[in-house]
C-alpha cells in the first residue's frame, strides 16, 4: 500500500449499497416508540414501527417536513411533501411523500408494522433525512374522509409523538 493510499481519509458518507437511519419517537405522553428505515441501492425503504402507549386501533404515520421539535412535534411541519400534492393514502398517486399511512396497536397499545415505500429514499433530493416521523392521536382517513382537513392532513388528529430521522450504522 503507497503512502498516500494508507493516508486517505475516510469518505464521510458511506459508499455501501445498504443505508440506514432510525428515529426516536417520544412526546408529552406516555407514547414512545423506534422506528427504523433501511434502503438497499435505490430500492424502496423498508420502515419497521414499533410504538407503545397507544389506544388499540389504527394511528395516523407520517413522514413531517422538517426535523425540528423545539416547540414539540408541531415544529415538525406539514406532511413532507416535495411534488406538491393533496394528502392520500400510501397506494395513491396523488400523495405526500410522508403519507406512510396508518398503524394499527393492539389491545396493549402496541403498534408494530414493517411498511415498504418508494417515496422515502434515504439520500438524493428528496431524501428524508433530518425530517420527522409523527404518529397520531386518531385515524388517518387518507383522503377519504370528507373533512375539511382530509386533503391536507388526513384528520388524524393530535401529534402524540415524533422523533427526527438520523443515520444510524448498518
Ligand atoms: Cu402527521
Ligand atoms: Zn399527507
Amino acid at each position: 500500500m503507497s503512502l498516500a493510499a494508507a493516508a486517505a481519509p475516510k469518505p464521510l458518507t458511506v459508499a455501501a449499497a445498504t443505508k440506514k437511519a432510525v428515529a426516536v419517537l417520544k412526546g408529552t405522553s406516555t407514547v414512545e416508540g423506534v422506528v427504523t428505515l433501511t434502503q438497499e441501492d435505490e430500492g424502496p425503504t423498508t420502515v419497521n414501527v414499533r410504538i407503545t402507549g397507544l389506544t388499540p386501533g389504527p394511528h395516523g404515520f407520517h413522514l413531517h417536513e422538517f426535523g425540528d421539535t423545539t416547540n414539540g412535534c408541531i415544529s415538525t411541519g406539514a406532511h413532507f411533501n416535495p411534488k406538491n400534492l393533496t394528502h392520500g393514502a400510501p397506494e395513491d398517486e396523488v400523495r405526500h411523500a410522508g403519507d406512510l399511512g396508518n398503524i394499527i396497536a393492539n389491545a396493549d397499545g402496541v403498534a408494530e408494522a414493517t411498511i415498504v415505500d418508494s417515496q422515502i429514499p434515504l439520500t438524493g433530493p428528496n431524501a428524508v433525512i433530518g425530517r420527522a416521523l409523527v404518529v397520531h392521536e386518531l385515524e388517518d382517513d387518507l383522503g377519504k374522509g370528507g373533512h375539511e382537513l382530509s386533503l391536507s392532513t388526513g384528520n388524524a388528529g393530535g401529534r402524540l409523538a415524533c422523533g427526527v430521522v438520523g443515520l444510524t450504522p448498518v
